[in-house]
């Protein structure tokens, strides 16, 4: 039976990154782990674009415009929602994530979902480089088998 697995070899592979500005503290976090990912994995420099958006809700928006602008092998999505910040968590939280579900869907283009949603600062930088992770290393890793894969597929 034939098995198909991406590998996580990053060279060659074209990647945005779209990172959002709210909560900078904790995204640029992640923006550094998903960036040391590549170019420990092989991508270069001038390969790995980065693109600031406001906040998380405009995500979805620029990765759709990367995606569709046939440049890159894979969209990294970044951010940071945290519920003790906003009275619509729900809403900032869940159109993020629908929103960049949709767009992975829609350009068949691997858009990958790296945007904290947790309760407290300490909860988003627990995972940003913490004791419970790197979401911008793992988000990172993903872009790369996933674009690898699409090229198998
Ligand atoms: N954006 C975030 O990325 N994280 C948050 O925690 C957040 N809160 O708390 O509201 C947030 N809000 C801004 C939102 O993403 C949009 O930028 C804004 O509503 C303009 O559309």
């Amino acid at each position: 039976m034939p098995v198909l697995e991406g590998s996580l070899d990053a060279e060659g592979l074209r990647v945005c990154i779209v990172v959002a500005r709210w909560n900078e503290f904790v995204t640029r976090k992640l923006l550094e782990g998903a960036e040391s990912c590549l170019g420990e994995r092989g991508a270069r420099k001038d390969d790995v674009t980065v693109a600031w958006v406001p906040g998380a809700f405009e995500i979805p928006t620029a990765a759709n415009w990367a995606a569709r602008s046939g440049r890159f092998d894979a969209v990294i999505c970044l951010g940071a929602v945290i519920r003790g910040d906003t009275a619509h968590f729900e809403y900032v939280a869940g159109g993020t994530t629908d929103g960049i579900g949709a767009t992975a869907r829609e350009t068949g283009v691997p858009v990958i979902f790296g945007v904290l949603t947790v309760d407290s600062v300490e909860q988003a930088l627990s995972r940003a480089g913490g004791k419970d992770g790197h979401k911008g290393e793992e988000a990172a890793q993903a872009a790369i088998e996933m674009a690898n894969l699409r090229r198998l597929i």
